[in-house]
């Protein structure tokens, strides 16, 4: 791992990055510009948090009770799900979601964009121990831009000559007032594979999301914006995305938050997470020598309904 000197020396930008340990010895980016700020962990690339200048709250949830230990999730922020979702589909020794999430991340590029927002290029630091989970030539690099909103594009290069096939997700919680009083719009009359008791039962959606128990659900075919509406915290959360054709939504409740063991007292209540993936009959085919990008972006505004 490059040292700190270095690191800020050759992409700390002053005033907007500096890059820091924190304990656990996790190296992260604290990202400020006048818009909004971040924090970002090279391992995983992970946004843990974001939080524009507009709102007392940040928009992107991070548990009080997060674990910062090398080679493990991080409950919370922006984790990268690939090259697969979920669990294995053949090895459940493997890790759920992929590697991508708890192996480090190298930064390749840092700028300031004219509007003020700041760009950060990360790229998966490739192993040998990957290539016994993952025997394919492919490329991970991600792009995170911070500002009043927060952009991240995700790009597989197929290096190989061979077509590969990826499940992928950006897994963002994001932080409401009360989970019993959001609704979320955008995924109406939408197929979804019903994922709560480890199912896989196909359903319909009936009008907007809510929730009032562990809800887990892989919406197919969509490429919908959602928009979560929090009356409590009084905003709507806008969650727009590109290169996705699945949308996850996710509540554990607070029998599996409690097993989970890292969501804090009752922190199940105060996040959502909305996913743009493509999971299940959604992975995507990336042809020999070509690339894929997901993409997502995401804002806020005021609600006083
Ligand atoms: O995206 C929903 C989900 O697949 C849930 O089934 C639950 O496992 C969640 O991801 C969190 O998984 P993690 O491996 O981060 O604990």
């Amino acid at each position: 791992m490059a040292n700190l000197s270095a690191l800020n020396l050759r992409f700390g930008l002053s005033g907007q990055i500096v890059f820091k340990e924190i304990p656990g010895s996790l190296i992260v980016m604290e990202v400020t510009n006048a818009h909004g700020s971040a924090t970002i962990a090279l391992q995983g690339a992970h946004v843990m948090s974001w939080r524009p200048k507009s709102e007392a709250e940040p928009v992107v949830w991070l548990s009080r009770a997060a674990r910062f230990t090398p080679g493990k999730s991080i409950r919370g922020g922006v984790p990268v799900c690939w090259p697969w979702f979920g669990p294995h589909a053949t090895d459940s020794k493997l890790p759920a979601h992929g590697f991508a999430r708890t192996v480090p991340w190298e930064a390749t590029a840092t700028r300031v964009l004219d509007n003020g927002a700041t760009e950060i290029a990360l790229t998966l630091v490739e192993t040998d121990q990957m290539g016994t989970m993952w025997p394919h030539q492919t490329k991970l690099s991600i792009a995170i831009t911070v500002g009043a909103r927060l952009k991240i594009a995700l790009t597989t290069d197929n290096l190989g000559n061979e077509d590969v096939v990826i499940g992928e997700a950006l897994h963002t919680y994001f932080q409401i007032g009360d989970i019993a009083d959001i609704r979320i719009s955008g995924l109406e009359a939408g197929d979804y594979l019903d994922k709560v008791g480890g199912g896989s039962v196909r359903r319909r959606q009936d009008g907007r999301v809510v929730f009032s128990a562990e809800t887990d659900r892989i919406y197919l075919n969509t490429e919908a914006e959602c928009v979560i509406t929090d009356p409590r915290l009084k905003r709507r959360i806008h969650v727009t995305k590109s290169g996705s054709r699945s949308t996850v939504v996710w509540n554990p409740w607070t029998e599996k938050a409690d097993k989970m063991g890292d969501f804090g007292l009752d922190g199940w209540r105060e996040m959502v997470c909305i996913e743009s993936a493509n999971a299940a009959e959604n992975a995507v085919t990336i042809k020999t020598g070509s690339r894929h990008t997901m993409a997502v972006e995401y804002w806020t505004e005021k609600y006083d309904g």
